[in-house]
């Protein structure tokens, strides 16, 4: 006989949200349905991003490929993916996506409860170079359903969000959703069987951790409490030395900022007043995952989940981690103010 070191009783995402939703009595499967969609566009993109760097090889780059079909960046091709992954589910009213101007109303023939935001290829500039990137999203469920979808079911705080997650195409293909209820579970995605194993349930971020993650070139144009708070970090103290890990991902820097603790920082600077980061794509996912995780976010002043968004593709500093470190900052914003 032939033994092998299988693990035959995986807990895969279908699994899991399954049983999430046998938990939930009440609940219709909508959620089920819509994490059932994103579980595929991501496996959809990450398929497209590994083949990214073979392509040009191969002759499908440029404008059309060898049977004469338009070619697309992979940015506009994962929001193609997103939407009709997301279409289809039949649960969603609306979408807003990075790479849209205006809402994305979904014809639906039933009432469909909830809208999505998502930025389906973050740091997209990273892709040439193979840096890991990824998908960003967060659902909110609709004040009154009855109704048809407008722009104001997508103006609203990030507290409201029902679930956020990313996935990120790095060294593996790793997909992590936190629910309101505070749980936050990263599955990794197992080629071999093409589905996503449960391989870090329960995640919760370190207390205080020794990195810390900013882009630093621009350092000249921050505001007193950000140059304050970085000199600190970097002042060697006897217990305390921090190292810089900048990816420009934000997918990855928050992953590592999730798994090792530290904080991430992009903040308002002379030349963006209001930071880079967009509100619904990508502060509200992130800033709930963290918070579901045990972490803080914050603009240092102000609590980033009570935002009440008042545009779609709206822009916030973002400082997010380890409960420890953002209070640091916290503090020297309330002191120098
Ligand atoms: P994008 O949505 O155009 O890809 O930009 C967002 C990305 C984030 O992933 C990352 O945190 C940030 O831009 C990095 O910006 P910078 O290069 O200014 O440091
Ligand atoms: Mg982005």
């Amino acid at each position: 006989a032939k033994f092998l070191s299988i693990e035959s009783n995986p807990i895969t995402l279908a699994r899991a949200i399954m049983s999430d939703q046998r938990r939930h009595p009440e609940a219709k499967g909508d959620l089920t349905m819509i994490l059932s969609s994103l579980m595929l566009a991501c496996k959809f993109v990450s398929n497209a991003v590994r083949k990214a760097g073979i392509a040009s090889l191969i002759g499908i780059s440029g404008s059309s490929n060898v049977q004469g079909e338009q070619q697309k960046p992979l940015d506009i091709l994962a929001n193609d993916i997103f939407i009709n992954s997301l279409k289809y589910c039949n649960k969603i009213a609306a979408l807003a996506s990075e790479e849209e101007t205006g809402i994305y109303i979904i014809d639906n023939p039933d009432e469909a409860k909830y809208v999505i935001a998502f930025d389906p290829l973050d740091g997209s500039s990273n892709i040439d170079v193979n840096v890991s990137i990824g998908s960003i999203f967060a659902i909110w469920k609709r004040p009154d359903y009855s109704k048809p979808v407008v722009l104001e079911d997508f103006l609203r705080t990030g507290a409201e969000v029902e679930v956020s997650g990313y996935c990120i195409y790095g060294s593996s293909t790793q997909l992590v959703i936190a629910t309101k209820e505070g749980k936050v579970d990263c599955f990794t995605l197992d080629n071999s069987i093409g589905d996503f194993i449960l391989t870090h349930p329960n995640l919760r971020i370190p207390k205080k951790g020794n990195i810390y993650s900013v882009n630093e070139g621009n350092s000249h144009f921050w505001d007193k409490s950000m140059k304050e708070y970085v000199n600190l970090v970097k002042t060697p103290q006897d217990d305390n030395t921090y190292s810089l890990r900048y990816v420009g991902s934000m997918v990855s820097d928050v992953h590592r900022t999730l798994l090792y603790g530290g904080i991430f920082l992009y903040p308002a600077d002379k030349k963006s007043p209001n930071g880079k980061l967009r509100v619904l794509y990508e502060v509200f996912p992130m800033s709930f995952i963290v918070e579901a995780a045990g972490g803080k976010a914050t603009d240092g002043r102000r609590r980033l989940l009570d935002i009440k968004a008042h545009d779609i593709h709206q822009r916030s500093p973002c400082i997010l981690g380890s409960p420890d470190d953002v209070d640091t900052i916290v503090a020297i914003y309330a002191k120098n103010d």
